[in-house]
Order: C-alpha cells, then structure tokens, then sequence
C-alpha cells in the first residue's frame, strides 16, 4: 500500500524566464579566492549579533554565479538552456525502447550537451546576498547504481562547472556495484580527465545508504555534499548551502530540488515555500509554509525554510558532525527510510534541517527505480522504515503501524534486525523525545496517539465500559470518571492502562490481559461508520465474523457471529480522530 516513489514538488514551466549572464563574477571569484584568512573567526551559532561579528571580521562577497555553460557552446542544441524537447513522432518507438534504462526519457538525454545552461531560477534578491570568503570546502559525493550515461555525466558537469573550484575539494563517484559495460573502463577514462573526480567501487550491491558511508569515509572536504546521479545543480548552487554550515556547523541545508521533466527534459521550478514534510506512515512529502507563519516571520521567498524532514538525496553537512551524529544506521538497505532516520536525529538530537531558496538543484523526478533491488522493493522499504520507527518515533510509533503496517508488528515473521546500537546512540546523544520534535520542529502535524478514545457505550445497553477493582464491568455513562476511560490504539488494542481486552476469555470469564503490541488476540477490529458492520468490534484473531457481544442483562461478554442489526454487538466510542 503506502511505498511509493518519490513525489514531485509542485512546479511550473520556467520557459522565457531569461537566463542570466555575469561578467562581474569573476572578479568576485578572484577576491574570494584572494581575500586573506581572517585572524579572528567567530564560528556563531544562533547569537546574531556574533553572526554580523563573523561576516565583519572574515570578510564577504556576493555569491559567485560562475557558470561555465553562460555562454553554451552550442545554442542550437537539443534542449539547451533547459526547454522543453518534443521528440518527433517517427523517434517515439526509440523513446519507448530506451525508457526502461532508466524510466525516464534516456533517448533524449543522450541528444541533450552533457553541459547544457538551464535558466538560473534563483529569486532576484539572491544576487544581493553575501557569503563569507573562507567557506569550508566540500566533497561531492554520487552515489549510483546503473545510471544512464548522459544524466551521470551531466551530474558531474554540472558541479564541476558551477562550483568555485577552491570550494570543491573532489567529486566521489560510489559505483554501487553497477552490471552496466559503460560505467567501467569508459567511466574510468572519461573521469580520468578530471582531477577532482574520483571513482570508488563496491565489491558487492550495498544500497544507496551504505554506497554513501563509503563515500563519506573517503572524503577529504570538510564539508559532505550529497547529490543523486540524475541532476543538474543550477548557478551558484554551493556557496548558500556552505555558507549555512558556516554559520552553524549543526545547521544542515537542502537545495531547493527543481524538476527535470522526465518525459522532455525541461528544467521547471517549483512554488516557493515549500518544505519537506511527512504523513503517516512515515511517507515522505512536500506542504506549504503555512501562510500565518510566513507573515509571522517576515519571510522572504529567498529565506532558509526549517524543514521538519528532508527528501534525502540532496543536502549539505559537516563531516565531523555527520560522524558524530553517527552517520546512517548502516542496517538499511537500498533505499528507502534513510531520509527519515537522518532527519529525526538532526532535529532531536541539536540540529536543524533547511532548505536554502538562493540554491537550487534540478533532478529527474522517474516514476520508478530503474535498478533491481536485490530483495522485495516493498519488504525492503518497510523494513528500512520499521527500523526507524523503532528508534525514533518512541510512542508515536504505533501511529507508524496503524497507517498500514501491522503485519510488521508480528516480529515472528519480519525481522527488522538488532537495534541495540542505534538504540544506545541515541542514548549517548542525549536526543529529545519524538514528542518535543512534534512540538517544536512540526506543530501542525496531527498525530493523536489513538484511533478512537473516551468511553465505550454499548448501544444495546446504553451502558459504559468500565474497569473496577481489575474486571471489565458496565456502568451509567460518566466522562468524569476515568475507570470509563479507553483507547482504541492504532495497533487495533482496546486499551485501558496497561489493560487490553482480549477475544481469547480466560477461564475464569477475564476479558482482560496486560496490552502487548505481539499479541493477535488483542487487536479488534473497529469502524465508527454507517456501513454494515460499523461500530462492531470484530475480533480478528479468531475470524472477521466473531463480534464482541454484552449479554443483555448487562453482566458477561461473549463472542457471537457478526449480525449487522444486533445493537448489542455495537460499540461507540466518544470520539474518533480521522488521521
Ligand atoms: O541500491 C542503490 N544504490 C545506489 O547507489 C539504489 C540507489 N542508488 C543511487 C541511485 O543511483 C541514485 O543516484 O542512489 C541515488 C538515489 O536513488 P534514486 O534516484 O532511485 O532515489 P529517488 O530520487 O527516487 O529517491 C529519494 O529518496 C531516496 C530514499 O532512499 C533517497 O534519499 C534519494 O536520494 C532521494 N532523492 C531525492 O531526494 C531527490 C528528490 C526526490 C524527492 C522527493
Ligand atoms: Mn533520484
């Protein structure tokens, strides 16, 4: 159900918008590059007034826009300047036949220059804005497993024409095991004329989580730039996103992640104040800045956007604070769920996660992974995301579960391995609760810790549940008192405490056993609606046409096969929560 590919931010075709051309950045470039150290650095953290103090003392610049495509050799060419390709229709069998190289349009990629200028889509006040003259410099890393050609390659141009060369330590390429002829000795070759590009290659397909810890424990920069293999990182891309980890080495900054059309190639940028969000269960999305908090903050469209999560491809950090934060839990496999567990431990553990408007990125939005994966793509990603529910989500993990993966609850049958380590890092970091990240990093996330709460009315009875010196009984309604009090949980419990009621009656008659998340026989099933069998609890342990029944005169409970109209077999709870 819930694993998808990744969504596309809401864009807009770019076309006309005119490409700008700066004469004037190379001699910025040469006074960055020129300016000497500073004597006195003042790394700040969150105290403004030390901020102004660094920019005072170390000297700044306007951002570079060095671009070596400004001028593209080519204006002719297919695609240049980022518009929109349409292949003629005689062409449309050879499209067909070469989209699976990549799910995307990989025969016009390859008719498309490897450097080709894309329409600088930054808002206009970015061309106003200062960084610092000794920027910490960083290494690129792409990781990729059987990418097409022309879109790796473009990656590659694309930084390497684009970046200011004393800010770009090297360029990584994690070759994670690729089957592909080309990405060999012609890789090899082709890269060989680029000294700032290196190539490492995985012995074995370890996933793009595991591809990038490789790559991160070769890097020499001191700053960790991480970027997908099908991108095209726009003018003057580098400099907001180092600059933020300047200020705040624990401050870990995303491009803003523009669309490259996957059907014709086109560079299109996106709404502004977007963000990184998720929904339950743990699927990754974009949302608007709520419009009160923009006004709040007096925000422009070219300022730093918190990011309660961010998409996981693209994005700066520290090296030393990435390792100290213990990198990625190296018990993830492929893909998947690493972008959740790295934000949840920026955030609770004392860093922040932004978007920076003044950097953008394009990336080929494909409707499908182009690569196998070496088990089931769905097992994989849940499994990725279980382990990082386990770790992070503390309470709130049963909302996890709840919105579509209960069946990872049964540990018998889906092992998510051990988690000792991460559980213990956590520990060592002293990170806040999952809670506090609700509070503080994404109050406007609903996320009530049960489905349905609040008294429990039979409607046969017109009578409430109630749990009195440790048995299950029926009273006169009251919500004042709190022995009428239950939950209906997300993991299908109906909880009171630590009680459950459970469709497996002891001998004695209990219908109450200690709450356990591994148990079939407590979850019921429960829907508050007008359909057949709504507000029936179905025990769904035994099977789905067993029904929790009050005996009318109000003293036992049995379990008797669903009859839609029996008004004793119906449940109501106080209040249900729709998330
Ligand atoms: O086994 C693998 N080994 C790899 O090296 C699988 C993948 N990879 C490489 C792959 O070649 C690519 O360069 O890893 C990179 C990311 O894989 P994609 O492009 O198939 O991923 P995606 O763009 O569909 O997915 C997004 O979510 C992923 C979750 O694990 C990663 O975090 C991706 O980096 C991430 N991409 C982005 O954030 C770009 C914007 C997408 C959005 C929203
Ligand atoms: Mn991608």
């Amino acid at each position: 159900q819930p694993v998808k590919a990744t969504s596309k931010p809401p864009n807009k075709d770019p076309q006309g918008k005119e490409v700008r051309m700066k004469a004037e950045d190379k001699e910025a470039h040469k006074a960055a590059k020129e300016t000497p150290k500073p004597t006195i650095k003042v790394r700040a953290g969150k105290d403004s007034k030390k901020q102004i103090m660094a920019v005072k003392k170390s000297g700044v610049h306007k951002v570079l826009s060095l671009d070596a495509t400004d001028v593209p050799r080519n204006a002719r060419a297919v695609g240049q300047f980022g518009v929109a390709v349409n292949v003629a229709s005689n062409e449309n069998s050879e499209v067909r036949r070469r989209w699976d190289e990549g799910h995307f349009n990989v025969y016009l990629s390859d008719k498309i220059p490897l450097d080709r200028a894309i329409p600088d889509t930054r808002p206009e006040m970015c061309a106003q804005n200062l960084v610092h003259n000794d920027l910490p410099s960083t290494s690129v890393i792409f990781c990729f497993v059987d990418e097409v050609w022309s879109t790796l390659l473009r990656s590659v141009h694309s930084v390497l024409n684009r970046s200011p060369p004393h800010l770009l330590t090297e360029i990584i390429l994690v070759d994670d095991f690729s089957t592909r002829e080309y990405l060999k000795e012609k890789l090899d070759k082709y890269m060989s004329q680029f000294p700032k590009v290196r190539i490492i290659r995985l012995k074995e397909r370890q996933g793009l989580i595991r591809a990038r810890l490789a790559g991160a424990a070769a890097a020499k920069g001191e700053v960790l730039t991480f970027l997908d293999s099908h991108v095209e990182c726009n003018v003057g891309w580098l400099e907001p996103l180092l600059e933020r980890v300047y200020l705040d080495r624990r401050k870990v900054p995303c491009p803003v992640i523009e669309v490259i059309s996957d059907k014709d190639m086109s560079y299109m940028l996106v709404d502004n104040f977007q963000r990184g969000i998720f929904r339950w269960p743990l699927v990754f999305g974009w949302s608007a800045l709520p419009e009160e908090y923009i006004k709040k903050n007096n925000m422009t469209i070219a300022d730093p956007i918190r990011c309660p999560v961010m998409a996981g491809g693209l994005f700066s950090i520290d090296k030393k604070y990435f390792y100290e934060l213990g990198a990625y839990d190296p018990g993830l496999d492929v893909w998947g769920g690493e972008n959740m567990e790295i934000s949840f431990k920026i955030w609770m553990c004392g860093g922040e996660i932004e978007i920076i408007p003044c950097s953008r990125v394009g990336h080929i939005f494909r409707g499908k992974n182009p690569y196998k994966f070496p088990k089931n793509r769905q097992k994989t990603v849940e499994r990725n995301l279980a382990r990082v529910a386990e770790v992070w989500l503390d309470e709130y993990k049963d909302l996890f579960y709840g919105h579509g993966y209960n069946h990872l609850l049964d540990k018998k049958v889906v092992d998510i391995g051990n988690l000792t380590e991460q559980i213990e890092l956590r520990k060592r970091l002293n990170c806040k609760s999952f809670k506090w990240y609700l509070d503080n990093v994404y109050p406007d996330m609903d996320a009530p810790l049960a489905k349905a709460e609040g008294l429990v009315l039979n409607r046969g009875l017109r009578k409430c549940l109630s749990l009195q010196g440790g048995s299950l009984l029926f009273d006169t309604c009251d919500l004042s008192k709190q022995s009428q009090h239950f939950n209906y949980t997300w993991t299908k419990q109906i909880r009171h405490q630590d009680q459950c009621i459970a469709a497996q009656f002891n001998d004695n008659g209990s219908v109450l056993q200690p709450c356990d998340d591994n148990k079939p026989e407590l979850r019921w099933f429960h829907k508050s609606s007008k359909s057949a069998l709504g507000e029936h609890l179905i025990a769904e342990f035994i099977s789905h046409h067993m029904c929790l029944e009050a005996n009318p005169k109000g003293d036992t409970f049995q379990l008797n096969s669903c009859e839609t109209s029996n008004l004793f077999q119906k449940w109501q709870f106080t209040h249900y929560n729709t998330n």
